[in-house]
């Protein structure tokens, strides 16, 4: 029987994430939402500290560390799973010494040039995403001759980088960064060539929830919740190992519906 991909869910520590931008920055509500994403079956928790919406505004390595650390402190100490959404390798490293288990750095180790060895140095799972450019650039890099095959080869790339650096193969997640430098069609397009990904041998992560290019399915970010989760089965068909999703209980009952379907007795 197929197993059902993990579920991350999101807690965004900043005052500024575009879907869930200052809900969480207070640490006891953001430790009270994790636990309530674990109950409704997340299997772990996605630590960010900035925003990496178009324009966001960049904060320093001191700033992200205030947000994300007490929370994660809080998080590992109560057993949950943890993942940091760091770019930074000392907010890594920090992160990863208070128990994080995943590195998800949507630079793919672009951003520091210590992140990829600050990691193959840790135990920690590395989650490398493709990245061109940060917020402030990255619409204006979405051109490409072919996306699937153009994003394929700069992930081989990262991944090759990656491996010369150390780290087991088995310690390392992919993730076609779905808006980042990513038109609407772009995204689509990468989406429907999942298994393209999914051949290159190593876990893949689709963060597709609430992101822009489902707006045709719900005007406000909060109403793309339904299409999120649909995005999250068909990941599961295409053979993703994770999604990362602000609404946990959608996609944890989507994937228990398609457990059913496949006549599996552990539906989660
Ligand atoms: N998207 C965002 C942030 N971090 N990490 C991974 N691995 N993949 C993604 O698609 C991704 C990410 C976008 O920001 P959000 O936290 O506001 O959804």
């Amino acid at each position: 029987m197929a197993s059902q991909p993990l579920v991350f869910g999101i807690l965004n520590v900043t005052p500024d994430s575009f879907s869930d931008g200052g809900l969480w920055e207070n640490p006891d509500n953001a430790v009270a939402h994790a636990r309530a994403m674990v109950a409704a079956g997340a299997d772990v928790i996605d630590v960010g500290g900035e925003s990496t919406r178009p324009g966001a505004t960049p904060i320093d390595t001191d700033e992200e560390q205030r947000r994300v650390l007490p929370v994660i402190r809080a998080l590992c100490g109560e057993g949950i799973v943890v993942s940091i959404d760091t770019m930074r390798a000392a907010t890594a490293t920090a992160a990863v010494s208070l128990g994080a288990t995943y590195v998800n750095d949507v630079s793919g180790g672009l951003f520091d040039a210590g992140m990829v060895t600050a990691v193959t140095h840790s135990p920690a799972v590395y989650i490398a995403m493709h990245w061109r450019g940060d917020s402030a650039v990255m619409d204006d890099r979405a051109a490409y001759d072919d996306v699937t095959k153009d994003v394929v080869s700069e992930l081989e790339e990262r991944v090759e980088r990656i491996m010369d650096a150390g780290l087991e193969p088995n310690r390392l997640w992919l993730d076609p960064g779905l808006g980042f430098a990513k038109n609407p069609e772009h995204n689509w397009e990468l989406l429907r060539n999942l298994e393209s990904f999914v051949e290159l041998g190593y876990p893949v992560m689709v963060g597709a929830s609430r992101k822009r290019f489902l707006a045709p399915f719900g005007e406000n970010p909060i109403d793309r919740d339904e299409a999120t989760a649909v995005i999250s089965v068909l990941a599961a068909e295409a053979g993703a190992a994770a999604v990362r999703v602000h609404d946990v209980g959608r996609s944890a009952r989507a994937f228990a519906v398609r457990s059913t379907w496949q006549g599996d007795s552990d539906d989660r």
